[in-house]
């Protein structure tokens, strides 16, 4: 599952993010390192569902009537304050727990009312800005870090014959969750002596903050936004990087009226519709957020997770099917499975991503939209349905 990680400092609202869109039980609360250990759930992201091609829905779990959620991992790590890479605050334990992630949200307190050690201040007083480079350097950091204690290691591997320092830089950062593709990537950008005696301190950090881009790509979410002065929005959009404009808590508010019945509303819409008995006072609450909402285009929540896996990841949604003409699977499930795929994939990898033994025994593959067989090579696309057929069941 593809795991995305919300990083960012203390209280800037990374378990309200996570709390709404996981509706998991976790600490919320307006001090830094209310979390104390990593708080993994699964959220997902939204899609177009092909069922919408068919004269029913799909009627999937994963289907609110042509709205289709994809489930992604999501992962709450507690704040990080200046200097965590040097182990501040709760800091290397946190900037690890980001090994496994494949890209960053970095959740931005956009109203400004929260220093740079996490501390509530009034709101508009600090620089949200501020925050964009901190996080980035907080990582770039921390894995310049594990490159240097790792240096001793390469150096021991060098003295032994056929030593490549490709290879050797290679195996060090797939660990941290880098492809051998990504450390190739960089190693081909970067200046560098063969023999790792002869590296600096520069040409290890230089190495470290390419692949940490490439490896953890970042959103910011600018949070907050019901309250953030929206110039702090414009100019946090204005560093080039993408931003989403976001208000957790006016999301997390939302899941929970759905779950009292008193509103109707699907994660990643741009609006709600009030349809049990409010108080006064949460109607109020309720008709802020749709203010935030018709401003942004929603509460952000659901854009930023999209933002991240379709965007920056650059992922594919691609649905399986055992019959091609009926888009079912075998117990005539319509539509049953979902797969976030890097785009370029074939159906072999399609077929790879079910199971490696349907992987192993792949024939062929027939595209359920025309029923034409398609070929090895044929780049999937966003909403393909595909029947594969393969000699494993
Ligand atoms: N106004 C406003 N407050 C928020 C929003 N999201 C979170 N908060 C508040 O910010 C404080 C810190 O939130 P929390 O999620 O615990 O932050 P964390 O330390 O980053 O996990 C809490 O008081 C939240 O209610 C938001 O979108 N708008
Ligand atoms: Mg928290």
């Amino acid at each position: 599952m593809i795991s995305i990680a919300l990083a960012g400092k203390p209280n800037a609202g990374k378990s309200t993010f996570y709390k709404a869109a996981t509706m998991a039980d976790v600490d919320v609360a307006n001090y830094p390192f209310t979390t104390i250990d990593a708080n993994r759930g699964v959220s997902s992201v939204r899609t177009k569902c092909p069922c919408l091609e068919l004269d029913e829905r799909c009627g999937n779990d994963a289907c609110h009537d042509g709205k289709r959620y994809v489930p992604v991992e999501l992962l709450d790590v507690a704040g990080l304050v200046p200097g965590a890479h040097e182990g501040r605050g709760l800091g290397n334990q946190f900037l690890d727990e980001l090994t496994n992630a494949d890209v960053i949200l970095n959740v931005v307190d956009a109203s400004g009312a929260t220093d740079a050690e996490g501390e509530p201040v009034e709101v508009g007083t600090y620089d949200p800005v501020d925050e964009v480079d901190f996080i980035e350097e907080q990582m770039d950091m921390w894995l310049a870090g594990i490159v240097d204690r790792n240096w001793e290691t390469v150096e021991r591997q060098s003295r032994s014959p056929g030593f490549d320092i490709d290879d050797a830089l290679a195996e060090m950062l797939t660990g941290f969750g880098a492809t051998e593709a990504d450390v190739a990537a960089s190693l081909r950008d970067l200046d560098y002596p063969d023999n790792p005696r002869d590296w600096t301190d520069e040409h290890r950090e230089a190495l470290a903050r390419d692949v940490r881009a490439r490896t953890k790509p970042i959103v910011l979410v600018a949070n907050k936004a019901d309250v953030a002065p929206e110039e702090n929005v414009e100019r946090l959009a204005e560093t080039g990087k993408p931003v989403i404009p976001a208000t957790a808590e006016g999301e997390l508010a939302l899941r929970q009226a759905v779950e009292a019945g008193a509103v109707e509303y699907d994660p990643g819409d741009d609006d709600f519709e009030v349809v049990g008995d409010l108080s006064a006072q949460q109607e109020q609450g309720l008709e802020r957020i749709r203010d935030v909402m018709a401003e942004w285009g929603g509460t952000g929540v659901q854009q930023a997770m999209n933002e991240a896996v379709y965007d920056l990841l650059d992922r594919i949604t691609a649905y399986p099917v055992q019959n091609e003409s009926k888009w079912t699977d075998g117990q005539g499930n319509v539509l049953p499975d979902a797969f976030l795929l890097p785009r370029g994939s074939t159906p072999r990898d399609l077929a790879y991503a079910v199971h490696s033994d349907i992987g192993d025994g792949y024939l062929h593959a027939v595209d359920a939209r025309t029923n034409r067989e398609i070929s090895d090579s044929h780049e999937l696309e966003e909403g393909d349905v595909v029947k594969i057929v393969s000699t494993a069941k």
